[in-house]
């Protein structure tokens, strides 16, 4: 008779990728090289009061000069897949036209020693970094911008569809749309309700459109997906009046994308919620059909749960939504639901650890979604992280983070969720968008003033557990 241990090791299935994910402006660097031309990241970031410090990415981590060295390390510590996003205005300066073939081949080059180092590459069309010309001209809340991101994708999928297998059109289109042109605390920093709505329907277009220009030009195997920061909402109570509150931020969240793009048509909760601003006259005859094309898997992001509960109209404060600093709330029409932190340990971002969400968030899609492989596309928590006197990163807290939510993963599987494998934001250290540098989401350590390169002890942890295929025990969980 044996013994069962207390704990059984957590094992994940051997085709699993254990993965980790970046954006081109949050590492790339080298913003004038190779024609490269502005994008709204440039100019947000180089406007007086938009990031902390005036923190830029001009010159980021440098990944544009040593994604050599960056590789090599990936490889070290065992990661079998590797996300990053291509520049659009690396690619094509003006939003239009033809492609700048040195920007191409920066890419083509990237992937060629990711292939050769045995790691997958996953590429990402679109994280954030809209050509400034196409946002000089409308930006997302224009059509245009929709049909310009279709042809973007036809030239990156010619360029690098041999290659590389996994796409992701957009990631985050919440965040371009809501951050973007609602709240402003993300580039273009536009504060306009009616716009923002306009914004996520020419992204859902975007992503319609690109999918379809991407197969048209790659082989059938290579797999077409979307990031979505798909938020778990939750009421404060189990009221009527805090339940609507969920639905109202559900659809704001979720449903404004997955409708559209899973079920082929936006929640009629939200269109009636949102009448007072938008009539949704722009969306035209087709475009339904456009944006609900067939996916191949559904990348999710998580970091936090989203508390909600009817909103006193009495109380005036500010508002606990997580979502940066603004007077102008990044949530259209839902001047009736307050914001609640939610109770529990944080990280150095004030976003609450809670794992119990990430397992919420995946059994959701499987049951929305049956049959869609998911991927965690992005999962991961900032530190105030510092060398000790050795050179040597201790990260406890971001373990502890990793091995939790990683464990959530693991009982989702167990639970008929079909996920497919997980990539922790972020290999290393970068531009948090308007936090700057001061938020480090890395797995590797990047001293600032040296752009060199030490990987925490997460690091070698979640390294470990890539080349194991199981979580390494965790001293004191
Ligand atoms: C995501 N919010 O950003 C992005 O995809 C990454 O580029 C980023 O570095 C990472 O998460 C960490 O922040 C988000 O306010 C930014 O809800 C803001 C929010 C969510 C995600």
């Amino acid at each position: 008779n044996s013994v069962t241990p207390a704990t059984s090791p957590v094992t994940f299935p051997p085709a699993f990728l254990w993965g980790a994910a970046t954006s081109a402006y949050q590492i790339e660097g080298a913003v004038r090289e190779g024609g490269r031309t502005p994008s709204i990241w440039d100019t947000f970031s180089h406007t007086p009061g938009k990031t902390a410090g005036g923190e830029t990415g001009d010159i980021a981590v440098d990944h544009y000069h040593r994604y050599r060295e960056d590789v090599a390390l990936m490889a070290e510590l065992g990661l079998t897949a590797y996300r990053f996003s291509v520049s659009w205005p690396r690619v094509q300066p003006t939003g239009r036209g033809p492609a700048v073939q040195v920007g191409l081949d920066f890419y083509r080059r990237l992937v060629d020693e990711l292939l050769e180092h045995g790691i997958k590459p996953a590429v990402t069309l679109y994280h954030w970094d809209l050509p400034q010309e196409l946002e000089d001209a409308g930006g997302w809340p224009e059509r245009e911008t929709a049909l310009r991101f279709a042809e973007y994708a036809q030239i990156v999928g010619e360029a690098l569809g041999d290659r590389v297998e996994q796409w992701i059109t957009l990631n985050e289109p919440w965040c371009s749309a809501f951050l973007g042109y609602a709240s402003g605390v993300h580039a273009p920093g536009r504060t306009d309700p009616a716009a923002s709505l306009r914004a996520a329907h020419h992204l859902n277009l975007a992503h319609g459109l690109g999918t379809q220009a991407l197969r048209s030009v790659m082989p059938s195997r290579n797999q077409v997906a979307v990031s979505l920061n798909s938020s778990v909402v939750r009421p404060l109570s189990p009221t009527p009046q805090d339940l609507a509150a969920v639905r109202r931020i559900d659809d704001l969240a979720n449903g404004v994308f997955h409708g559209p793009m899973l079920h082929g048509a936006y929640p009629e909760t939200l269109l009636s919620a949102t009448a007072s601003l938008t009539d949704w006259s722009y969306v035209l005859d087709g475009d339904l059909r456009a944006i609900h094309q067939p996916l191949d898997a559904l990348g999710l992001n998580y970091y936090t749960p989203t508390l909600v509960s009817a909103a006193d109209p009495d109380a005036k404060g500010p508002r606990a939504d997580g979502h940066g600093s603004s007077e102008h709330s990044p949530w259209p029409a839902a001047e009736d639901v307050a914001f609640h932190q939610t109770p529990g340990e944080r990280t150095e971002m004030g976003w609450t650890i809670d794992p119990t969400g990430l397992h919420e968030l995946i059994m959701r899609y499987t049951r929305e979604a049956p049959g869609l492989p998911l991927y965690i596309t992005e999962n991961g928590a900032a530190y105030d992280d510092k060398p000790e006197s050795d050179g040597q990163v201790h990260d406890p807290e971001r373990i502890a983070y990793l091995h939790g939510h990683l464990s959530a993963v693991r009982r989702a599987i167990t639970d008929g969720a079909d996920v497919r494998g997980y990539f922790l934001w972020s290999l290393m250290d970068n531009f948090e968008w308007a936090y700057g540098y001061g938020k480090r989401f890395g797995a590797v350590y990047v001293d600032y003033a040296t752009l060199a390169r030490t990987p925490k002890s997460s690091a070698k942890w979640y390294g470990e557990a890539a080349r194991t295929g199981s979580l390494p025990e965790v001293p004191g969980l």
